[in-house]
Order: C-alpha cells, then sequence, then structure tokens
C-alpha cells in the first residue's frame, strides 16, 4: 500500500492489516504485581477484541521509563498510554492525592465513594494535558511494617522510613520520623542496605518484597487506600477507528472491575503470606491508632487550607455520600 493510500485509511479510521500497530506501555510495577498481572489481561483482551489491530506491549517495573517519567512520557506522546500511582500527583493538585490522605479513606466502600467522587475531576484536570483516565485500581489498605512492635507514635521517632508520594512523606515527617523516597521494586534493597528500615505499604507490596527478610512486624493499621491508574495519550487515542477505540474502553472498564476485586482478594492472601513467612501479624494498639489519627486530622485541616475549589469539591461530595 502506498503512503498516500495508509493516510487516506489512517484519516477516515479504516482498519487494515497493513495498520495493526504495538503500543508499548510503561508501568512501575513488578510482574508478580495483582496491577501488572491485570494489565497484561486489558492488554489481551484488547489483543482479541480488535484482532490483533492493536497490541500493547507492557514494560513493567520501571524498565522503559521510570515510574516518576511515566505521566509526562504519556503527555508528550513518547508512549501513547501508561500506569502509574495516581497520588505522586498530589503536588500538581491535592486532588490527586486524596486517596492517600491518611484515614480519610481506608476501606474498599470508601474507597469506591472516594473514586466516584475524585473520578470527574481527575479526568479534566488530566484533560488539560492530553491525558484520558482509562482505568484506576485500589491497593490493598496500607500497614505498617517495623522490627518489633509499635505501641504509640513515639516509637516511631527517629526511624528511616520508606516513603513513597508527598502526603507518606508528610505523616512521616509529623511522626517524627524520617522519610526517604524509595521506588517499591527497590524495597528490599533499601532494606537491606540500611538506607529505611520502615515502611507504610500494602500486604501486596510487603509480601511480593518478602517483608519477613528484613522486619518481623506488620501492624494492621489500614491507614488508606492509594490507586494507581492506566492514563492514554488523548491525541493517540484519538487516531484509533471508532471500533478500536471502543475494544479498548471495554476492556478498560472490565480492567477496573477485575482488578479491584483482584485487590480485594490479595488483602488477604498476602497477609496470610507474610503470617505464614513468620511475620507477626498485629492489631494497632489504641494509643497507636489515637495518635496517627490525630496526624491524620492534622494533615486533612492543612490539606483544606491549601485545597483548591475541585478538591474541595471532592471532599465534599465524598462526605455528603
Ligand atoms: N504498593 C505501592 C504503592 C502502594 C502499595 O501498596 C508501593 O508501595 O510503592
Amino acid at each position: 500500500m502506498n503512503k498516500f493510500v495508509l493516510t487516506v485509511a489512517a484519516a477516515m479510521g479504516i482498519a487494515t492489516a497493513a495498520q495493526a500497530q504495538t503500543w508499548d506501555m510503561p508501568t512501575p510495577y513488578g510482574d508478580a504485581t495483582f496491577h501488572t498481572q491485570n494489565i497484561r489481561e486489558f492488554a489481551e483482551d484488547v489483543a482479541e477484541a480488535t484482532g490483533g489491530a492493536l497490541t500493547i506491549e507492557v514494560h513493567s517495573a520501571g524498565s522503559l521509563f521510570p515510574h516518576g517519567e511515566i505521566k509526562n512520557a504519556v503527555r508528550s506522546g513518547q508512549v501513547p498510554l501508561g500506569e502509574f500511582f495516581l497520588s505522586t500527583l498530589a503536588n500538581e493538585d491535592l486532588a490527586f492525592g486524596m486517596d492517600s490522605q491518611p484515614f480519610l479513606a481506608t476501606s474498599y466502600d470508601d474507597a469506591e465513594a472516594l473514586w466516584a467522587a475524585q473520578k470527574p475531576v481527575i479526568e479534566e484536570l488530566l484533560a488539560k494535558q492530553g491525558l484520558k483516565p482509562l482505568f484506576s485500581v485500589a491497593w490493598p489498605a496500607q500497614g505498617l511494617y517495623t522490627n518489633g512492635e509499635i505501641a504509640t507514635v513515639d516509637d516511631l521517632a527517629g526511624l528511616r522510613f520508606r516513603a513513597y508520594n508527598p502526603a507518606l512523606e508528610q505523616f512521616a515527617t509529623l511522626a517524627k520520623a524520617a522519610p526517604v523516597q524509595v521506588e517499591a521494586a527497590d524495597i528490599p534493597q533499601a532494606f537491606t542496605t540500611g538506607q529505611v528500615e520502615a515502611m507504610i505499604t500494602s500486604p501486596s507490596t510487603g509480601a511480593n518484597s518478602k517483608a519477613w527478610d528484613f522486619v518481623d512486624t506488620y501492624t494492621q493499621i489500614d491507614a488508606w487506600v492509594p490507586k494507581n491508574i492506566v492514563v492514554v495519550n488523548q491525541r493517540a487515542f484519538d487516531r484509533l477507528g471508532a471500533d478500536v477505540q471502543e475494544a479498548v474502553l471495554a476492556a478498560a472498564a472490565e480492567a477496573e472491575t477485575r482488578g479491584w476485586e483482584m485487590s480485594k482478594a490479595e488483602a488477604e492472601a498476602k497477609t496470610a503470606e507474610m503470617k505464614a513467612n513468620g511475620m507477626t501479624i498485629a492489631a494497632p494498639s489504641a494509643a497507636l491508632t489515637e495518635g496517627l489519627q490525630a496526624i491524620g486530622a492534622q494533615m486533612l485541616d492543612g490539606w483544606k487550607e491549601k485545597a483548591g475549589p475541585e478538591a474541595m469539591a471532592i471532599l465534599e461530595a465524598y462526605e455528603a455520600r
């Protein structure tokens, strides 16, 4: 087919064998992560539904772009789509970080309600950057990994504490710990080299990093339920034929539903895996819960002072549910 015919075919959105394309998709987390597994299923569904017209090649564990660059790589069109941890964008707008506000949404029901309130605003904010959200999936609730039992917030003072977003950095600082930003894939090394000695993350990431190799206690503080998001470059999406676009959106909707189910199943299975590997699975003491919730309340007060109208609207919609 000559170039002219191809261009006309492309402009008309006609899928031809010659047009079959492959999309590279960077993701931050490793292959054992349920988010990655869910995304691979999404890619298979798209390939199948489009009869191979669109193939998505998943590049996991930050192998194509480091986590912190994935959003801008999609925005600039270097790659057509990618996944990242939504709340890492909280410095752009507080609306992005709300799922990581300590003790604001701590169950899956809360998290679903928060996402429903967040979604229209996130869509609008990302649309300004030429990005379109495809789906978002929650991690299991975030718990505390330490050596030895943490009876009160005071026990966290001075600990080198792994952080993964601005909210956790602030939370650790307010607990008088010393936050250090570390990507999930680097957790084992950060502990073995002494760069960090405690963290807050899900049982998924805890078990996948073999937390039992470097800490002995998991305290189920269930502090927040943060999400990953998959976004596509709007222009790349618009260039797809209408039938392919439809297939992508249908597979994305399925991936969102499936991902939340996988997350729920993981919460229990991965906690059991940590227990089976010798970790103590502890409930937080009343004093610890009280202390952590006080930090959460302080953070939310500060948040309200800085939040723009969009972020405030999310909070109000969520709280009015
Ligand atoms: N795992 C990711 C994000 C939240 C989670 O549970 C991490 O620890 O980086």
